[in-house]
């Protein structure tokens, strides 16, 4: 019942702790996900201050069960620490710094139903997990007030299988790429440096049922540039224009051939192992096409200086104006 687990030091003690996610029985978005913290010899303890137990398998409503302040209400936009929602169709889960106080607070993703956000609070409790007397745990549900996008809470969204977090817009915080925002359509998001994420946008094109999204600055010219891999369809890499016009106003680009939907489907299946194709990305394949692409420019001096192409400001991208470029680079990848 579980997709997606994530490590991160949420106690401040340089050892990793691990977030468990879980979608529930037949994606019901009703056991708790939960959070497991590291003795500092690999050993992981939950964290669950109450000492209540959730239910066999579904956690109940009112349970104080779980690491996060008060009590389970489903879908709740309570952000005093009354109440919480750990159970959702949760399939990824991110650790992040939203607010930008040096902790790690935690985006959950929900295929089906409301995200949620839930913010660390070490610096809040006076570098502490706080105490259950005085109703203070390591977590608080700020989903509320973080993550009500464009429409609050009425989002539905029916395929949100991935999000990730980077700083879009170069401001020194983290801003989010949503799969299946709404329906199967993708949005992006940006904090406004203390966690809330606002003015949610479109992302054009993306309304095919996507598996996974991650970051790439792949032309190299200072700001993340998001990749989609499809569950069904094409794949699709998109420009982050920011550097070259204030706005992030996200533009699809060719990515040449070899990296279609059916090609990523075969390789990594909807839930079993997508973070396989994630780390190949990071660690070699498009690092690798970068440093081609490069190098491959600067053998051509009639070739314009990355960056400087007046068209990409206009929404026609440095990849689609060379297209003799990225067909080579794509046979390479094959
Ligand atoms: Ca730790
Ligand atoms: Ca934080
Ligand atoms: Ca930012
Ligand atoms: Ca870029």
């Amino acid at each position: 019942m579980s997709c997606q687990c994530d490590f991160a030091d949420v106690d401040h003690d340089g050892d990793d702790d691990l977030l468990h996610s879980s979608y529930g029985q037949s994606f019901s978005g009703l056991v708790m996900s939960r959070l497991f913290l590291n003795d500092g010899t690999g050993f992981f303890d939950e964290y669950n201050p109450s000492g209540q137990v959730s239910a066999n398998p579904n956690l109940a409503a009112q349970t104080r069960a779980g690491f996060v302040e008060g009590t389970q209400q489903t879908n709740t936009t309570n952000t005093t620490g009354l109440f919480h929602d750990i159970t959702n169709v949760s399939l990824d889960v991110d650790f992040a710094d939203f607010d930008g106080d040096f902790d790690n607070d935690i985006q959950a993703d929900s295929r089906d139903t409301q995200q949620r956000m839930f913010q660390n609070r070490w610096f809040e409790n006076g570098e502490s997990y706080g105490t259950e007397t005085a109703q203070t745990r390591l977590y608080r549900d700020v989903t509320g007030s973080w993550l009500l996008g464009p429409n609050g809470l009425a989002e539905q969204p029916g395929a949100n299988y991935d999000n990730d977090f980077h700083d879009m817009d170069n401001d020194s915080d983290v801003d989010g790429y949503f799969l299946g925002y709404i329906g199967t359509t993708d949005k992006w998001g940006v904090n406004d440096g203390s966690g809330h994420m606002q003015n949610f946008q479109t992302v054009p094109n993306s309304a095919n049922d996507d598996n996974e999204i991650d970051w790439h600055d792949y032309d190299h010219d200072g700001d993340v540039d998001p990749f989609i891999s499809a569950f069904s369809g094409a794949d699709r890499f998109y420009k982050n224009q920011y550097v070259e016009s204030a706005s992030i106003n996200l533009v699809q680009v060719s990515i040449g051939t070899g990296m279609g939907g059916e090609h990523a489907r075969l390789r990594h299946g909807r839930h079993g192992q997508r973070r396989r194709h994630r780390h190949h990305l990071r660690r070699g394949r498009w690092g690798e096409r970068s440093v081609a692409s490069q190098r491959h420019q600067r053998s051509r001096p009639d070739r314009p200086a990355r960056g400087s192409d007046p068209t990409i400001g206009s929404g026609q991208s440095e990849l689609e104006a060379a297209p003799g470029h990225v067909a080579r680079v794509g046979q390479r990848q094959l």
